[in-house]
């Protein structure tokens, strides 16, 4: 079942990777085994950035980008979907957000220093990687110790220091392990620290961050099993999100897993997995901004649990998967103690899961398709508020009085195909059908707020009871070329959603009432509800080797996202980009110029009040120095000319004080960074 198959990564990578140094500075040879390249993760090895941000490496794969909201809050965006839509894995657990708006991210429970990989199931995510997959898969794995060769125990780890100079921004992280070739334990942590970020005219508030994190891990092998348990700790601290009507004063708690694989005699695999999470979450809108009108902050926390079986012999594989979270979020007045909003209260999301995967070939095909069936059972307790306004109470009493229990079956069907031309040429193809239920903001949001999962488009929304699930239908149509000194694999892909949920216009005459007397300056709001959608583009990846020592290579990403009943165009589409890096090269050197290249996004959304922004080109520099085999320092200067710009998936200020950018504008991009990090391991 388990087909190896190297894309071609970036050769700077490769030649930076690699414990051999770049000595070689040929291509190196690109196997292409077994089935097309959506099996695979395509998979991007740790590289040096200047952000504490594990997103800022995700952007850097084809068709993936993010929406960011604050420096540590980045959203997954793959091919014009993101938020819940796609599966976001972290050392194999889905995270949970504690914040309805997102604030704690899945990729924020990961520091870009304790990353030891990220990378994204290119095309349609195979039914294996995840429940409700309909914008992909993204994986992501920590630093941990390896197993050792022999009996003896040996001691090994990894330090990193680093030093952004935009926002004063440090970051220390550290590995320590030990471990022989049947036991390996570890402990692990980071330490974060950034002020307000810059931009050429100006300060961007509140942009500081405060990330702490620690986690211990103990793993098993021999012959026939496999056991691992790992927990982990984090605490985010006082960070801003410009972007969002509050700010971050705490997100903390802890998951743990445990993990388990058995091989039998017949060459069967089980593996088993179980996870449990726990997170506390505090924002407000007067700690790191001077608030508006009224003083607000919210509590929120989440609970869940995961269980995960999986059977696989020759080309099968079968499995179950479980989980269910609960969430509540309090909102208050710091300044009137009578005042309180349940937002959420005992809300329940819980998915049953069982799949089937089999793969075969014919004739230079290979074919791998899959079947997964999901329940998702959703519910939430009834609400109150102190607020005494008719129209609250009547949405309060009609929230109460609703049948709030849902149930959802999501059928995922997919078949993914390549075909070898020659050995230097493979076409790729799938089809499928993907479904997602309703996320629980988007049915249980009784009063109109902003707490939408990070959507960050400044309008009030409410939810939808009735919303019914978005059915995908997903095309999938590309090659992947690979010369010795060649490679590029420009992949097409095409989305038609059915019933996509989408703001429209409220037409509940309460919420509009309260809306307009809580928020005066706003647009009417937005309800969630069902609208036609369909998505299409091209991402590719390329490489070329141009001499021994000069080395280029690139992404470029395209998506056109549009509603297929209004022809408004979606909300927060990453705009055309593209990603060129050329290389110079020694055997323990390199230094590199890159240029990012972003076209403007005149396709906004209408519904969402969205602003287009302008098209821009950023250079960066690199370099990284190995003084010896286990040392390498970076460093380089982000945004070299200190160029000013928008990032289109960046959101608008929210902050009414800053004197450099005006409530209501798109937030400034990142100014010039100069950075320093030195990691080391042993
Ligand atoms: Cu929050």
């Amino acid at each position: 079942m388990h087909y190896l198959k190297l894309l071609p990564l970036p050769l700077f990578i490769i030649g930076f990777q690699s414990p051999l140094y770049a000595a070689s500075l040929d291509l190196p040879t690109i196997s292409v085994e077994g089935i097309a390249g959506e099996e695979t993760p395509y998979s991007l090895p740790s590289y040096p950035i200047a952000s504490p941000d594990a997103g800022d490496l995700l952007k850097r794969l084809p068709g993936a980008n993010i929406n960011r909201n604050g420096p540590l809050t980045s959203i997954a965006q793959y091919r014009g979907l993101f938020g819940d839509r796609v599966n976001v894995l972290i050392d194999g657990m889905n995270i949970t957000s504690a914040g309805p708006n997102s604030m704690d991210s899945p990729l924020s429970y990961i520091p870009a220093a304790r990353l030891k990989d990220i990378s994204i199931y290119r095309g349609i995510a195979p039914v294996s990687s995840g429940i409700e997959t309909i914008g992909g898969t993204v994986v992501a794995h920590s630093k941990k110790a390896a197993f050792g060769n022999s009996d003896s125990i040996e001691f090994h780890g990894n330090a990193k220091a680093g030093y952004a100079e935009n926002g004063d921004n440090r970051h220390t992280a550290l590995l320590a392990g030990l471990a022989n070739k049947n036991h390996s334990i570890h402990i692990a942590g980071s330490v974060e620290r950034g002020n307000d970020l810059e931009f050429d005219d100006g300060d961007i508030l509140p942009t500081e961050h405060k990330r702490d994190t620690i986690g211990a891990g103990y793993a098993f092998k021999n012959d026939h099993q496999y056991i691992a348990i790992q927990a982990e700790h984090h605490n985010t601290g006082e960070t801003g999100t410009p972007a969002l009507p509050m700010d971050i004063i705490y997100a903390r708690g802890e998951h743990y897993t445990g993990q388990f694989k058995n091989t039998f005699s017949n060459g069967g695999e089980l593996t088993a997995k179980l996870s449990y999470q726990k997170a506390d979450h505090e924002m407000a809108n007067y700690a790191l901004r001077t608030p508006p009108a009224n003083s607000r902050q919210a509590i929120t926390d989440v609970e869940s649990q995961a269980i995960g079986i999986t059977y696989s012999i020759a080309s099968w594989t079968l499995g179950f998967d479980a989980d269910r979270s609960d969430h509540n979020a309090d909102i208050f007045d710091p300044n009137n103690a009578m005042f309180f909003v349940d937002n959420f209260r005992n809300v329940e999301r819980d998915r049953y899961s069982i799949f089937g995967e089999k793969t075969f070939a014919t004739n230079h095909w290979e074919f791998a398709t899959g079947l997964r069936y999901t329940r998702v059972k959703m519910d939430a307790g009834t609400v109150s508020s102190s607020m005494g306004m008719a129209p609250a109470i009547t949405l309060r009493d009609n929230f109460n009085n609703s049948d709030r229990e849902q149930n959802e079956n999501l059928v995922d069907l997919v078949i993914s195909a390549s075909h070898s031309l020659s050995a230097q040429l493979d076409f790729v193809t799938g089809i499928a059908r993907k479904e997602r239920a309703p996320s629980y903001q988007e049915r249980y949001l009784w009063l109109p707020l902003e707490s939408t999962a990070g959507l960050a488009d400044g309008n009030n929304y409410i939810g939808n009871i009735e919303l019914d699930s978005e059915v995908a239908y997903q095309l999938e149509l590309g090659f992947d070329w690979h010369s010795p000194r060649f490679t590029v694999s420009p992949h097409l892909f095409y989305h038609h959603i059915n019933d996509y949920i989408q703001g429209t216009p409220s037409t509940n005459a309460a919420a509009n009432m309260i809306s307009a007397m809580m928020a005066p300056n706003k647009p009417a709001p937005l309800q969630f509800n069902n609208v036609d959608a369909k998505l299409y583009g091209i991402d590719a990846n390329w490489s070329y080797a141009i001499a021994s020592s000069w080395q280029l290579e690139g992404t470029v990403s395209y998506v056109r996202g549009k509603r297929r009943d209004t022809g408004d165009n979606l909300y927060r589409i990453a705009p055309l980009s593209a990603r060129t890096m050329l290389s110079y090269v020694q055997s323990n050197w390199l230094i590199s110029v890159e240029a990012e290249t972003i076209a403007s996004q005149h396709k906004v959304s209408a519904e969402n009040h969205e602003q287009k922004t302008s098209g821009y080109a950023l250079f960066n520099l690199s370099g990284n120095f190995q003084p010896t085999q286990d040392v390498t320092v970076s460093a380089g200067i982000n945004n070299l000319f200190d160029r000013g710009y928008e990032n289109h998936l960046g959101g608008y200020n929210r902050i009414s004080d800053n004197p450099d950018i005006a409530q209501g504008d798109r937030l400034p991009g990142l100014g010039r960074s100069a950075y320093v990090s030195v990691s080391m391991d042993w």
